[in-house]
């Protein structure tokens, strides 16, 4: 098996971008093969938050002096940087959160608690990571709205006859991953949409596992909300956006009371700005937002079909190897097109854990367990499994090496 891909979309110059990739872990060079629990972070991430600390660090939205408006130009220009990202038709659309969880459960909270009733229906899809799944089961048990589920077919598609039947008992939203973390499933949203519209249905897009992978407009998906996070796209931890259609975040009351989303407060009662301040209590994840940015521009630059063929040609590397391999069953599509680059698997009679562990041995990351999708594993039939998942970083030769040890893990324990 050749080492390098056929064609290079992305040149391995770019590992020296990423100053973690140089790590030595247990007497072997790293192969970080877990990118959908996190990327690792490009320099100029690294070096765009340490200069807003060395440069330009106040809070933002508060002072009157030079210092914290540059803080809050930044901020704000974070925002209107991730807008363009996603083509929202305008910045006010783009809410900060901590990330893809804190973004759904603001959705749940806000506007969940105020609109729903007992006898309302939630959709939901049965491959749902559990952040866009427990807040709608919390919104669900405080309004006595019922959840339904999606089926997902033997293959690792959403059953479309099960979404056609699901719709039509009117439910009054519709919160669906645009791709799985555990199949790396790419759902034809758009079409869903459009079907989930025409029933008079919102939809909520979970897009943790989409954004700087595969193409994401939420004009052209025509989404009504949207979330994903900063750090699944080489930027840091503790940043995340909403994207919502004005119409719902002008009606949506606020889901936290604090400093900097007021109008006016007084002793019994406050008044809310308009959003997204109105949804943006306390201070704001600043730096976080900068190094969003900074990321952002590194996805940009690279190319996401570029980072798309390059993920798809090593995801179609690793399953054609994984496929071979005795003892293993892969799971989600075979169609390398239909899916990102994350491929999960079991091999029979030896537990994921000591899968992973085997690998780790040789410096080899990869995630295994249930992957926060225990609803999908259920209906997998099984209680775990172990995933790998590359990043703009990895090469062919590291896929080859973590499938190479399957070996060694059939030799220590079958
Ligand atoms: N999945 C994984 O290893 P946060 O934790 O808020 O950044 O993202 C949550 C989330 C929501 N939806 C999907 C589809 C996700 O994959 C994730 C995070 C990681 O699969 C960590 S559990």
């Amino acid at each position: 098996m050749p080492d390098s891909l056929p064609m290079a979309r992305i040149p391995d110059s770019i590992r020296q971008d990423f100053p973690v990739l140089s790590r030595i872990i247990n007497r072997h060079p790293l192969a970080y093969l877990d990118n959908a629990a996190t990327t690792q972070k490009p320099q100029s991430v690294i070096e765009a938050i340490t200069r807003f600390y060395e440069t330009s660090n106040a809070n933002s939205h508060r002072g009157v002096y030079a210092l914290s408006e540059e803080a809050s130009e930044l901020y704000e220009q974070a925002r209107g940087r991730v807008a363009q990202f996603l083509n929202a038709p305008d910045t006010h659309q783009i809410i900060f959160t901590r990330g893809t969880t804190e973004a759904i459960n603001l959705v749940a909270y806000s506007w969940g608690r105020s609109r729903l009733q007992p006898g309302d229906r939630l959709l939901l899809t049965e491959m749902e990571h559990h952040s866009n799944l427990v807040p709608w089961q919390l919104v669900a048990e405080a309004t006595g709205a019922e959840l339904d589920y999606v089926a997902v077919t033997a293959e690792g598609h959403l059953d479309l006859d099960s979404l056609a039947s699901q719709l039509a008992k009117s439910p009054k939203l519709l919160a669906v991953t645009l791709v799985s973390n555990v199949l790396g499933t790419i759902n034809p949203l758009r079409k869903i949409i459009t079907t989930a519209h025409d029933h008079g249905v919102l939809v909520l897009v979970d897009a943790a596992q989409a954004v700087g992978r595969v193409a994401v407009d939420v004009q052209e998906l025509d989404c009504d909300f949207l979330a994903f996070s900063g750090h699944k796209v080489y930027g840091p931890t503790g940043i995340g956006v909403l994207y919502a259609k004005t119409e719902h975040l002008d009606a949506m009351e606020p889901w936290q009371g604090g400093g900097g989303m007021i109008a006016k407060v007084g002793r019994d009662r406050s008044t809310w700005g308009e959003a997204p301040a109105k949804f943006e209590a306390g201070t704001p994840p600043i730096a976080a937002a900068i190094g969003l940015h900074t990321a952002l521009d590194f996805v940009e630059r690279l190319g996401v079909a570029q980072i798309r063929e390059h993920e798809r040609d090593l995801a179609e590397l690793a399953l054609g190897r994984l496929l071979e391999e005795p003892e293993v069953t892969v799971f989600g599509p075979r169609n390398p097109a239909e899916r990102t680059g994350l491929v999960s698997f079991a091999l029979a009679g030896v537990h994921p854990h000591d899968v992973a562990q085997v690998l780790d041995e040789s410096g080899i990351a990869v995630r295994a367990g249930h992957h926060c999708a225990q609803v999908l594993h259920e209906r997998l039939g099984v209680d775990a499994t172990v995933r790998v998942s590359v990043g703009v970083y990895n090469t062919a030769s590291e896929v080859h090496r973590a499938v190479d040890v399957l070996a060694e893990v059939r030799r220590l324990f079958l």
